[in-house]
C-alpha cells in the first residue's frame, strides 16, 4: 500500500520560468519528489486569467512541461500534467464556488495586485481564481502545497473551504497545509527589489530567465539595483537588493545567510554580485541543455502529458464522485 502523504503544486505558463520560480518551487518539488506522492501541474487554466497568446500559451505550456523534466522532475515517479486536461477540476471548482464567501474572496492580496496591473480587464476568473487552486489542491486529497510566500494566503483560503465543507458534508477533503522554502521564498526583482520577481514583469531586466544564455544572465546580475554601502549583509528593511542577493546565493549554493554574509565579508558588490551571477548559469547550464533536447522530441512529451493526464484524472474522478454524491447530485 501507499502510505505517502500527498502534494500538489503547479505553476502558470504565463511568462518563460525565471529564477523565482525555481528557487521559490521547482527546486524543493524535486527535493520533495522521492518522499511524497507528488502532483505537478502546468496551471494553464490560471493563466487564462489574464489575456494570454494562445499559440505562445501552446508553446510556453510544452516548454513548461520540457523544463520540470530538465530540473529533475520524473513523470515516470511522479503525476506530471497539464491542468486543463482535468475537466473534474472545473466541475469541483463550482461546488467549491458555493462554499465560498464573495467577502473572502475580496481580501485575497493577488487579487488586488493582479487586478491593479490589469485594470483593462478585471475579470470574474481573476476574482474566484483562488477557488479553482483550492479545487487543485482538494481534487488530489493533498497534505502539503509547496509554495512561495504570496501564495501563503490561497492556501489558507483552501482549508478554510475545506473545513467548511467537511463540516456540512462529512469528512471528505483532506486539510492541506503550505510548504513555504526557509530561503528563496520570495526572490525579488534585480531592478526593483521591493516587487517580487515575476515571469510577467514589465521590466525584464529585472528577471532572470531558467533559458537565459549566460552573458545575458551576468549581464542583469552586474546591473542589479543595491544600495550606496559596500558591505554585503543581510537586512531586507534596509537593503532590499543586497539582501536579495544574498537569498539568491544562499539558495543556489546551499549556504545559509549568515554563511554567505561570511564568505563575502570584505569583499565588494563587485565581486559578490558576479559570484552570485556565476552561480546561477552554472546551476541554469543543464537545465537548458536539456529543455532544448527534450522540445526536439515532441513525441517523448506528449506520452509524458498523456500519462500524467491518466493518472490524475483516475484520482480526480475519485474525489470528484464522492463530493457530488455528498451534496445530492445523482450518478449517472
Ligand atoms: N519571485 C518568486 N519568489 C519565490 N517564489 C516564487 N514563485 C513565483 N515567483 C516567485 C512561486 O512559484 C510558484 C508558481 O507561481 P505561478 O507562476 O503560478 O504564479 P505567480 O506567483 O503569480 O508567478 P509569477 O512569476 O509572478 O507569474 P505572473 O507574472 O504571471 O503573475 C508559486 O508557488 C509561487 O509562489
Amino acid at each position: 500500500m501507499n502510505d505517502k502523504k500527498t502534494i500538489l503544486s503547479g505553476i502558470q505558463p504565463s511568462g518563460e520560468l525565471t529564477l523565482g520560480s525555481y528557487l521559490g518551487a521547482i527546486k524543493n518539488w524535486v527535493e520533495l519528489s522521492s518522499d511524497y506522492d507528488c502532483f505537478y501541474c502546468i496551471v494553464d487554466m490560471h493563466a487564462v486569467t489574464v489575456r494570454q497568446d494562445p499559440a505562445l500559451l501552446r508553446k510556453r505550456t510544452l516548454e513548461q512541461l520540457a523544463q520540470y523534466i530538465a530540473c529533475g522532475l520524473d513523470p515516470e515517479k511522479n503525476t506530471i500534467f497539464i491542468q486543463s486536461h482535468i475537466p473534474e477540476l472545473a466541475q469541483l471548482t463550482w461546488v467549491l464556488m458555493c462554499h465560498t464567501g464573495f467577502g473572502e474572496l475580496s481580501r485575497m492580496t493577488q487579487f488586488k495586485d493582479k487586478s491593479a496591473k490589469n485594470s483593462d480587464n478585471i475579470n470574474a476568473g481573476l476574482f474566484t481564481y483562488p477557488v479553482l487552486m483550492a479545487a487543485d489542491i482538494l481534487l488530489y486529497q493533498a497534505h502539503l502545497v509547496p509554495v512561495g510566500g504570496d501564495q501563503k494566503q490561497h492556501v489558507e483560503l483552501t482549508r478554510d473551504i475545506a473545513l467548511r465543507f467537511n463540516a456540512l458534508h462529512g469528512e471528505v477533503f483532506t486539510i492541506p497545509e503550505s510548504f513555504i522554502p526557509k530561503i528563496g521564498a520570495r526572490i525579488m526583482s534585480l531592478t526593483s527589489p521591493e516587487n517580487k520577481m515575476s515571469k510577467s514583469d514589465a521590466d525584464p531586466d529585472g528577471c532572470v530567465f531558467l533559458m537565459q544564455k549566460p552573458e545575458e544572465i551576468m549581464r542583469r546580475f552586474k546591473r542589479a539595483v543595491t544600495d550606496s554601502e559596500t558591505n554585503v549583509r543581510f537586512d531586507p528593511a534596509k537593503k532590499p537588493g543586497i539582501s536579495n542577493l544574498i537569498s539568491v546565493y544562499s539558495a543556489v549554493s546551499g549556504n545559509s545567510i549568515t554563511e554567505t554574509e561570511a564568505l563575502f565579508s570584505g569583499k565588494g558588490y563587485g565581486d559578490f554580485k558576479t559570484a552570485v551571477g556565476e552561480a546561477v548559469v552554472e546551476l541554469f547550464r543543464p537545465i537548458r541543455e536539456e529543455t532544448d533536447r527534450l522540445l526536439g522530441d515532441k513525441a517523448y512529451l506528449e506520452s509524458a502529458y498523456k500519462k500524467g493526464a491518466e493518472k490524475a484524472s483516475g484520482v480526480a474522478g475519485k474525489t470528484l464522485r464522492k463530493i457530488y454524491k455528498k451534496i445530492g447530485f445523482i450518478p449517472l
